[in-house]
Formats: structure tokens, sequence, C-alpha cells
């Protein structure tokens, strides 16, 4: 890589600020700063951007184009820096200005395109697709609001609006030579080509302009960067006032309106299925520009689209890019006039499918009268595909016609999307051993038996390059100067690290920056919560979105309980302990918002209590996202991951924490399982229901509640204490639907996520955290050598076996050709 001329850098930022802002460095605001500090990285990034796609198309290499509603990106410019490798020559030109680069990174919003997990696996993905050089698209929107900011008022979660474009993006570039039409509504009638075949088109229909934006993903320190293409919605120029009619004038209003909606805001639900008429708008409008133009590239350098399979493969994440499938078989057939054969044929050979839950309620469902309605050739596609598949079905299983009933995309008046991506993909895979084995035996049972050959896990991963590189300098630096610096892109070295857990002088330095890390956290919960928190105590950690089967509930039940041990004996033997929970929930899921509620309510309660003496302190982070995540993970001594087993496909977090040292408190469920494989039952803290208890217990309902409810008087004390009044000031039935979804149900099963069920368990399991904690030398140990044992959960493994396992990619390398002037 070419070497980052210090002096040039630094003309280059007083450049930018003179012509964005006609204002000297010392002038320009933090923003300002920013934002020219960004234009000058940029420079240098699209020399390697675009010495990157003339590689790609001098080779006419194989790409993926990984087709996903969200990407959780966070900010841009730390990452972009340190992928650079110009961190030193950049940091000093920065600090040589009088700016500070900490300070500069602060000013830039996160990119929040992405609710949780799913959307910061697709940010991983890319980041490890252009550090391990393959050639890849992300194909996304470019929502005009992200996920919304959390606000906390007396206790509630307020939603307000995430305007992160507003002070402009340095990174993007604006693609307006690659817009394409995508067209919604009207009807479909049967034309003649001009060969006089019979064709389809569709008629009466309103359309938008999808205008691509460009954002650089740069690999590590490898002249690789790759494109993050997020589609806007334009209205079609045709506002020509004079010419039209009364029916045209209305038509331009209504596509206006339609543009103006579609990409306006990203919904904000995790695991759960809305149904909106605007989602599904947004599905296909950022699925057919990315397909129609994934298309048209592979035709200007091939003349047979019957082997763009070849070039070309689509991932879908999750279902909600499965409009793909229809898509491009409308695109074979229609377009390029293919017989469905030969068109099914190289569908199945293009898409594969990853499926990320197996949460009924996320699962994709359209009624028919929408989607038709909606998208009225793309229907047509579908049902035919579904009536072959039937076929399929009934050829394979003569005479049972449950088989139908169960596997058949169309049904009950709705559209399956993940039927339909199963049909139509080579490859399914899940997220973790667990759930994949879940998926072949239960939930997709019949789809595995019947085309066991497309299964396949591929256990989820984390960039150590954002979630330690980044997020966690100071131990960074301490595991370089002990093995290296080859973690960064071979994170199986850090295995090398273990034999230091045997070395009292390494436990000591590790457990140093722990605490050092600790103190930045205190720092910010003080300044941002007004609360303060002893970095002496244990950081006990709870960050993800808000759902009852993650069971955030579980946790502040069992906080509430130890409360009431100490209040009983105030001068019991206890560890200061710190709670600390991140967690957006939903804007329309009212008991996750009221967990919220109980949560800060709680820790009003005890964190002003004097009689305990600040052993529990009980903090919830306003606003978690990928910013603050960060600086949490490199804090945290202890790893909340206790969704119900078989719930949590896989988590991800589970996964930064055992990278930045924290041990894992968690159920045998998602990729926790593999966790504890790695690291071994005595360096992590198992307790609960296993999946297949779990699922027996769904099936046989044999589990009540109440049968425990009434034996152990310490949960009946804290079940009593959610509707006495005790953390309610005033409102005693502030805390009334937790209660009964935990005795009567309302609406489910009661205690659906076996919350009652589990809690001795867990109480034990903390009982051995903190006797884990008071051996200081056993825990520096487990801790260290958690770390040691992250290889595995590194994005890089990930993609590797993506890459030769389902997408066939090759490796490049990339030249930048030097400045001559
Ligand atoms: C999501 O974040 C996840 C699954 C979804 O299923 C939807 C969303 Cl928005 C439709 C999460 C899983 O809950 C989590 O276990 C997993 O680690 C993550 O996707 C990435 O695979």
């Amino acid at each position: 890589m070419n070497e980052i001329n210090k002096e040039e850098f630094k003309k280059d930022i007083e450049n930018y600020a003179k012509v964005l802002f006609r204002k000297s460095i010392k002038e320009a605001s933090d923003q300002e700063k920013f934002q020219a500090v960004s234009y000058a990285v940029k420079d240098i990034v699209v020399d390697q951007w675009m010495a990157t796609h003339k590689t790609y198309e001098e080779q006419d290499v194989k790409t993926v184009y990984y087709l996903s509603m969200e990407f959780l990106t966070g900010r841009a410019l730390g990452n972009i820096i340190i992928n650079l490798k110009g961190n030193k020559a950049i940091k000093e030109a920065v600090e040589e200005l009088g700016m500070n680069l900490d300070v500069i990174e602060d000013q830039e919003p996160d990119a929040a395109l992405g609710n949780g997990g799913l959307g910061r696996l697709a940010a991983c993905f890319l980041d490890s697709l252009s550090t391990l050089g393959y050639p890849a698209y992300g194909c996304g929107i470019r929502y005009k609001y992200g996920m919304f900011k959390q606000v906390i008022e007396n206790g509630y979660q307020i939603e307000k609006p995430d305007d992160w474009l507003k002070n402009g993006n340095p990174f993007e570039i604006k693609r307006p030579e690659y817009a394409v039409e995508v067209k919604f509504g009207g009807y479909v009638a049967m034309r003649k080509d001009e060969f006089g075949r019979d064709k389809f088109v569709q008629e009466n229909y309103q359309s938008v302009l999808a205008v691509p934006y460009d954002l650089p993903v740069v690999g590590y320190n490898n002249n690789v960067v790759n494109t993050l293409r997020i589609w806007d919605a334009e209205a079609i120029d045709t506002f020509n006032l004079d010419s039209f009619d009364k029916g045209d004038y209305q038509k331009a209003v209504e596509q206006q309106n339609l543009a103006r909606t579609i990409c306006e805001v990203l919904y904000p639900n995790d695991n759960h299925m809305a149904g909106k008429e605007l989602r599904l708008k947004q599905q296909y409008f950022f699925v057919s520009a990315s397909v129609q133009r994934a298309v048209a590239k592979y035709m200007e350098k091939h003349d047979d689209i019957r082997k763009i399979y070849e070039k070309v493969c689509f991932q879908l994440n999750d279902t909600h890019p499965t409009v793909t499938v229809s898509e491009f078989m409308r695109i074979l057939v229609d377009d390029y006039g293919l017989e469905w054969d030969e068109a099914w044929s190289i569908t199945n050979k293009t898409c594969a499918y990853t499926n990320h839950t197996i949460m009924s309620e996320a699962l994709e469902k359209w009624p028919l009268e929408l989607f038709s309605r909606l998208l009225p050739r793309i229907y047509q596609i579908t049902e035919e595909i579904n009536r072959r598949f039937i076929l399929q079905i009934q050829a394979a299983y003569p005479g049972d016609n449950s088989k139908v009933e169960k596997m058949a995309i169309i049904y009950d008046g709705q559209v399956k999307m993940a039927h339909l991506a199963i049909a139509a993909s080579f490859s399914v895979n899940g997220v973790a051993k667990l759930h994949t084995e879940i998926l072949k035996n239960q939930e997709l049972k019949d789809f595995y038996q019947m085309m066991p050959e497309k299964f396949n896990n591929k256990t989820n991963g984390i960039t150590q390059r954002r979630f330690l590189l980044h997020g966690n300098p100071l131990l960074a630096d301490w595991v370089t100067k002990k093995i290296g610096d080859d973690w960064i892109t071979n994170l199986a070295h850090i295995n090398e690290l273990g034999i230091y857990a045997d070395d009292e002088l390494s436990r000591k330095e590790f457990m140093n920056i722990k605490y050092q890390n600790k103190v930045r956290l205190a720092k910010y919960i003080k300044e941002h919560n007004g609360v303060e928190v002893n970095p002496r105590s244990i950081f006990d950690v709870q960050v993800k979105r808000l759902h009852e089967y993650k069971r955030q509930l579980l946790n502040i039940l069992h906080i509430m309980y130890l409360y009431n041990e100490l209040k009983k004996n105030p001068e019991m033997d206890f560890y200061p302990r710190t709670f600390i929970f991140g967690a957006k929930a939903s804007a329309g899921y009212h008991r996750a918002k009221s967990i919220i509620k109980l949560i800060n309510s709680v820790g009003d309660v005890i964190n002003n209590d004097k009689d305990i003496h600040d052993k529990i302190k009980v903090v919830f982070i306003e606003n978690y996202r990928v910013s603050n995540a960060e600086i949490i993970f490199a804090a945290a001594d202890v790893s909340e991951q206790i969704s119900t087993a078989s719930k949590e496909a896989s988590g991800t977090g589970n996964m930064k924490f055992m990278l930045n040292g924290a041990l894992t408190l968690g159920t045998m469920d998602g990729a926790n399982v593999e966790i504890v494989d790695e690291v071994g039952k005595e360096n992590a803290f198992i307790f609960g229901l296993s999946s297949d208890e779990v699922i027996a217990y769904e099936q046989n309902g044999q589990y009540n509640p109440r049968d425990i409810y009434n034996i152990d008087s310490d949960i009946r004390a804290v079940m009593t204490q959610l509707v006495d009044g005790t953390y309610a000031s005033g409102n005693l039935d502030e805390f009334r639907d937790i209660y009964n979804s935990l005795l009567d149900g309302n609406g489910g099963r009661p205690d659906m996520y076996f919350i009652l069920k589990d809690f001795r368990s867990y109480a034990d399991a903390q009982k051995r955290v903190e006797a884990a904690y008071r051996d200081e030398e056993g825990w520096a140990k487990s801790a260290l050598l958690n770390v040691s044992k992250s290889g595995k959960f590194t994005s890089d493994r990930t993609i590797e076996e993506y890459a030769k396992e389902i997408w066939h990619l090759e490796k490049v390398t990339v030249e930048v050709p030097e400045d001559d002037e």
C-alpha cells in the first residue's frame, strides 16, 4: 500500500476546510473539521476504490451481491483510518493541525441503517469481504431516517428521529448514471413483441427512479475497497405540466408521493414482522433496482445471460429480499425471453438464503391481496413458481396432502417468503450450529427431508478490527505487544495469548487494562446518566435489543431479589456489582417498553438507597448503538447471554464480549454453545433449560409457572413487588401486564419464556460469578483464556466459509498506481 504523506495530507485537510466552508482549520467547528478530515481520507480511499474495480473488470471476477434491508455500519471515519493503516500518520497530521482525533471521530453520526444483530452482521461481513479480497456489493436502502434515537424521559423510552444525513455524508457518492426505474401496481396485459410473440407487460403502473449512492468498504491494509450501494427513490421526471391532462397530473403527484415515502424510514422491528404495505414496497424497490443493475452490469461484459450464475450470486439476508427470486425470473423470462425451466434453473444456481430466526412472529407472510395489487407481474410469477413447486412436493410424497399444506409457497391466502426462498435457493443456511440443527429437525424439517443437500451451517462472526482494534485500543496494543499484530487479519493466532493466562504479571497487566476501560465507561455513564459507578465493582452487562425472549426481565427480577437479600441483611458479604443495560424496544412493542421502565424504576430505587452502601448500581445506557457499544464491550466483566434456549439464533454480542475478555453468563443457546465448546465450561457460567427441554415443554404444554410461584417465596416476593408499588411511584398498574404475562399469559401461554422456571438456576449461576470474581487470579486467567479462544468467532472465518462453500469466489490482489505528477 502506498504510504500516506503526512504533509500532503495536512494540506489536503486545510484545503477541504477552505473549499467546503471558506474557513481555516482554526475557524472551523468540530463538525466542519470532521467533514474536512473525512474528505481528505476519502481522497486516499477513492484511488484504491478505482483500482479495485479496475482489477475486478480486468479479471472478470465472480461477485456476491449481499442483499439486505439493513446495514448497521456505525461510524465510518475511525474504522477507515484503521483499515488504511494510516492510523499513525493521520493521527499526527490531525494533531499537528491542533485537533484531537477522538473529538473529530465523535462528530460523526452512526449510520444506523439497521436494528441489531442482522444489520450489524451484514456490516461485519462487508468488512471481512474487503479484508479478504473478495469481490462484493452490499445492496440496501438509503433510509433518510435510520434507527430512532432513544431518549429516556422519566424512565420511559421516547423515540426521536435519527436525521443522520443532515450535515451530509462525506463518504457517499451519488451515481445517477446507474439509476433504474422500478414499477408498482397497475395490471398485467398480454401484448405482442416485435416478432409477434406473446409477452406480458405491466401497464398503468406507478414508478419511481431508484438512484444509487455508493459507500466505500475499505479492507484492512490491502487496497481493496468494495461498495455498499444504497438506493434512494426519486420521482420520475414526468411533471411537465403543459402537456398534461387531468389524469396525468394526478398520477404525477402520486408518483412524487411514492418516491418521497419509500426510503423515508427504517422499520424499527427486530425479530418481528409488521406486515405494512410500505415495507413490501421498500423490499421490492431495492431488490428490483439491485437485480436490474447486477444483470445489466453482467451483460456489459458477457453475451450469454444463461451463464450469469458463473459470475453472480445473490445472498438473501433473511427473507426480507426474497422477491429477488421472482424479480430475477421476470427479467430472465420477460426481458430476455428465456423458457421457464431454463430461467428457473439459472435462478436456482444464483440465489442463496440465510435464515436468522425461528421466532414465529418474525416469519414473513404477505396477504395475497396486498402482494398482487402492489406487484402484479411478480405475483403471477410467484403463483407459477408455487404451482410447479407443489407438483414437486406431490411427486416426492404422493397422496400426502399434509406436505403441500405445510410447504406450499402460497397457502391460506398468503405468500410465505421463507418457502419461496428455500424453493428457489441452492443453499439454505442457519447462523449457528444449534440453530441450523433446530431448522433441520424442527422448523424446516419437511424442507430438509425433501432437499437435505441445500442445508448448511455458517456460524456468525464479528470483525476484530472494529470490536478490538478500534474499540479497545489498550487491549489491542497489549495483545500486539505479546504476540505480534497478525491477529488483526488472522484471529486464529490470538490463541498464542493462551500461555500468558498462566503468567502472573500478564494477568495483572490484563486486569489493569480492563480497569482502565471500566474507568472510561464510568466516565461515559457519569456524563450521560449522572450516575456514579465504582470501576472496582463487577461490571455485569446486558446490551442488545429489548425482546421478551432475550429475557432482560429475568435479569432485572434477579436484581430485585438481590436487593431484597441485601435489605434483609445489610451486612451480608456481597461483592459490589454494577448492572448495566442498553436496549431499544420497537416503538410499538408495549411490553418491551414496560420492561425498560421497570429497569429504570428499579435503578431509581436501588441507586438512591443509602442502606445498601452502593453495593448494587443499575444503569440503563440511553440510545445503545454501535459507537457506544465499542466502549461498553471493552469494559465488561460479565456478558449476559440469557435468552430462552432455542430462541436466539446465534447472537453476536456474545462474541464481542468474549473478544474483550468478559466471561459469559448464559444459556446453552445460539452461538453460546460454540463459545463454551471453545473456552470450556469451567470458563463460563451456564444455567437453565436446554433447547430440547424448552421445545419439549412447548410441545407437551406441561409447564405451569404457578407451581414455582407457589413454592418459592423469594420469587413470590419479587412478583408481588411488581404490583404493590415498590417500584411504581403511585401507579400500581404500571407493571401489571408484566406480572400477568408471567402468571396468566395475557395473550400467550403464561411465562412463555420460562423466566420463573430458570430463575433459581440463574441465581445460582450468579452466585458462582461472584465467587469466581473474588478469586482475582482465577478470574484474570479465565478472562484471558476467553480472549485467547475467540479466534473462531471472527467474521473473517465466517466469510471464508461462505466464499468457499456457497459463493465460490476467488480472491483478488489490488495494486494502486503511484501518483506520477
Ligand atoms: C435480527 O437482528 C435477527 C434475526 C432476525 O430474524 C431479524 C433481526 Cl432484525 C428475522 C438476529 C438474531 O436474533 C440473532 O440471534 C442473530 O445473531 C442475528 O440476527 C444475526 O444472525
